[in-house]
């Protein structure tokens, strides 16, 4: 049964309230389709609401601007101490919105933990610098929160995007106003309420549930809103850069799709290779950003290996994500699950060869089986297009130089991988790939201090890694006078 949700309304400048216009939508779980919650449906009434409580927190003489920085990272290591204790609720409250297997979820809020901990620890660590500069003058830099910060969240990896999002900008000393995925409330504002309870002030977070047209929009256009970071889609991220553009020129951090390369090259250890090959694009039902949905396999390895990716993909079990054999869950929706089939259909007309999978599972809940395209070629549309689906595509190729130039020939650039035993494979693919993160024999992994984020259409700025912090603050540069220099 589905645990009971505690929370449903915004949340502005400390009171959980109706909005404005007193609407509200449901939310739904995917493995089965079941009503979960009705939850206060915000706009741009309760953006202003949200914005001006932000702005409020954030004036130089709030409680919040006068706390210690080591008394921000405290609070934050107090919210990492109340997920901890939360966790097995929090995993299954998200399960159930999102359709993630129960272990993968816990796995997540564990290293959402780690992820807090760490941002907590950057809190104190803001430095600027004291300049050499030429002449009579004396330099150095300050930095500093750049304000209030729009946080819009996506619906694939809801609490995780949340903790890095909001943790890092708090750690920074930023006030926030978060907009949810629609498809996804639930954990945001449970965290919120574990935040509260860790004691930020009032005004410094909030939250506003809604739809991306409306309340997304409000956000983005809002002329107090110092900063976006938006997790979501390319067409969305280039939205938010023309708004920022057309109004305050916001900050903005965007991290978008891909259509992520990993190669295999002959003298793979195909044992490891095929899967982590198999889990890069299958784990979460595919609906991650990495997802590795371009795998390039060297020819004389190539028939060998599509052998071994079907036996893999045969035995992952698809069901429920509460049974504890379930390694496959449902998509999102059924709108995603939809948009999954329309691009299987589309790889089997445009010519790629269906090896295994290709259907729904059952007509309850938004299931697809683990699909494989083989003999898939850079022109088709399923090499192209982020399909966001449990879609492995196999492209053959014959030497490094030539797969490097087809790894590159996309507008995104977000992760890659090569399994190889040879170092100078490794190396030259490390450095002439256009991503932003390279994994070498393993694909996914990483943590809090390593940097993430896109080369090209893939993104804009990193989250995570000593850096992140940086995202959410402006440096100030003092010079004074200093006639008498000696
Ligand atoms: O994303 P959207 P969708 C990709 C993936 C997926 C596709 C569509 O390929 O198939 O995007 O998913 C808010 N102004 N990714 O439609 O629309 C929206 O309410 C401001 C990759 O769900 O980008 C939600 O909170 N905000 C990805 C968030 O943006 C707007 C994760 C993401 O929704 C808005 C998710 C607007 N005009 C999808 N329109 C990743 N990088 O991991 C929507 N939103």
């Amino acid at each position: 049964m589905a645990p009971q949700v505690k929370y449903t309304k915004l949340f502005i400048d400390n009171q959980w309230v109706d909005s404005v216009s007193g609407k509200t939508f449901d939310t739904f779980s995917p493995h089965d389709g079941s009503f979960l919650a009705s939850v206060a449906e915000g706009d741009k009434a309760d953006v202003d609401l949200a914005v001006s409580a932000a702005r409020r927190a954030f004036h130089r003489n709030s409680e919040w601007r006068l706390l210690d920085a080591s008394q921000r990272g405290e609070i934050l290591y107090r919210f990492a101490n109340l997920v901890e204790r939360d966790l097995e609720y929090l995993a299954e409250l998200e399960s159930y919105d999102n359709g993630m297997v129960l272990s993968r979820s816990i796995a997540f809020f564990k290293g959402g933990v780690k992820n807090i901990k760490y941002f907590a620890s950057l809190a104190d660590k803001v430095q600027g610098s004291t300049i050499p500069a030429d002449g009579e003058i004396f330099s150095y830099t300050l930095k500093q929160p750049v304000g209030v910060c729009g946080l819009i969240l996506p619906w694939n990896v809801p609490a995780l995007m949340y903790i890095n999002k909001v943790c890092t900008a708090l750690a920074a000393g930023c006030t926030v106003v978060i907009k949810p995925a629609e498809q996804t409330p639930l954990s945001a504002l449970y965290l919120t309420a574990l935040l509260v309870e860790a004691g930020v002030p009032k005004g410094v977070v909030n939250v506003i549930n809604g739809y991306g047209e409306t309340a997304g929009v409000a956000l983005t256009h809002h002329p107090q809103v110092a900063k976006i970071s938006f997790t979501g889609s390319l067409e969305v991220g280039k939205l938010i850069q023309q708004a920022a553009g057309a109004n305050n020129l916001k900050r903005v951090t965007l991290e978008l799709g891909g259509k992520s390369p990993l190669v295999i090259m002959d003298d793979a250890d195909l044992a490891q290779a095929v899967p982590y090959a198999a889990l890069g694009v299958f784990i979460h039902q595919g609906q991650i950003c990495v997802a590795a949905s371009r795998l390039f396999v060297q020819s004389k390895i190539y028939d060998k290996f599509i052998e071994a990716s079907i036996q893999f993909a045969k035995t992952l079990k698809v069901g429920s994500p509460f049974d504890a054999e379930t390694q496959h869950g449902p998509q999102i929706d059924e709108l995603m699950m939809n948009k999954v089939l329309n691009y299987i259909e589309t790889g089997k007309k445009e010519g790629a060869k269906l090896v295994t999978g290709g259907k729904r599972v059952g007509d309850k809940g938004y299931f697809i089986e683990p699909t494989i395209f083989t003999d898939v070629t850079d022109d088709m549309t399923i090499a192209k297009e982020e399909i966001f689906g449990p879609v492995q595509n196999i492209l053959k190729f014959d030497t490094l130089e030539e797969v490097i130039d087809r790894a590159n020939a996309t507008n995104y650039g977000l992760a890659s991988g090569i399994f190889t035993t040879n170092i100078n494979n490794a190396l030259q693919y490390s450095k002439h790939v256009e991503s932003g993160v390279v994994w070498v024999n393993m694909y996914l992994g990483g943590g809090p201090q390593t940097p993430f984020g896109g080369f090209k259409e893939s993104g804009i700025g990193r989250e995570r890694g000593f850096n992140c912090i940086d995202e959410y603050l402006e440096v100030k540069t003092v010079t004074i006078a200093q006639p008498k220099k000696f």
